[in-house]
C-alpha cells in the first residue's frame, strides 16, 4: 500500500508525464508546419514514450492499491524559433522532469518504500539517456548553424 504523500507525488508525476507527451506532440506538429518532417517524427515518437512513462506510473499506482486522480493537463508552448530552440526547450523540459523523478525518489527513501525505489530507479536511468541524447543533438544543431544543407540532413537523421 502507498503513503498518502507517495500516492499523491505519483499522481502529479502522473499528469507531469502526460504533459510530456502532449508537449512532445506539439512540438511534433510545428515540426511538421515548418516542413522538418524527419524532426515531427522524432517528437511523435517521444510523445509516444512519455505516453508510456505516464501509463508505467498508472500501472504502478493501482498494483500498489493507491487511488489515480486524472487532473487537467496544462495547455502547451506550440511555437518556437527554430529547431535549436526546440531541443533546448526539450532538454529545460527533462532537466524539470529529472528533478522530479530525484524528488520522488527522495521521498521513496524517506517513506522507507523499498519497491519504489526500485520501480523509480528505471526512470533515474531512462532520464540520464534522454539528456544525453538531447544534449548531443543540440550539439550537433549547435556545430552545424544555420546552414540549410546540414539542417536538411540533421532532419533525415531524427527521422
Ligand atoms: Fe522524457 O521522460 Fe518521461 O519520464
Amino acid at each position: 500500500m502507498l503513503t498518502q504523500n507517495l500516492q499523491e507525488a505519483y499522481n502529479k508525476q502522473l499528469n507531469k508525464e502526460f504533459f510530456s507527451s502532449y508537449l512532445y506532440l506539439s512540438m511534433a506538429a510545428f515540426c511538421e508546419h515548418i516542413g522538418l518532417p524527419g524532426a515531427a517524427n522524432w517528437m511523435r515518437v517521444q510523445a509516444e514514450e512519455e505516453n508510456f512513462h505516464a501509463m508505467k506510473f498508472f500501472t504502478y499506482i493501482n498494483e500498489r492499491g493507491g487511488r489515480i486522480e486524472l487532473d487537467a493537463i496544462e495547455k502547451p508552448q506550440n511555437e518556437w524559433k527554430n529547431l535549436l530552440d526546440i531541443f533546448e526547450c526539450v532538454l529545460k523540459h527533462e532537466q524539470y522532469i529529472t528533478k522530479s523523478i530525484n524528488d520522488l525518489m527522495n521521498l521513496a527513501m524517506d517513506e522507507r518504500d523499498h519497491a519504489s525505489v526500485q520501480f523509480l530507479s528505471w526512470f533515474i536511468n531512462e532520464q540520464v539517456e534522454e539528456e544525453a541524447t538531447v544534449s548531443d543533438i543540440i550539439n550537433k544543431l549547435k556545430i552545424t548553424g544555420a546552414d540549410g544543407q546540414a539542417l536538411f540532413m540533421i532532419d533525415q537523421i531524427l527521422a
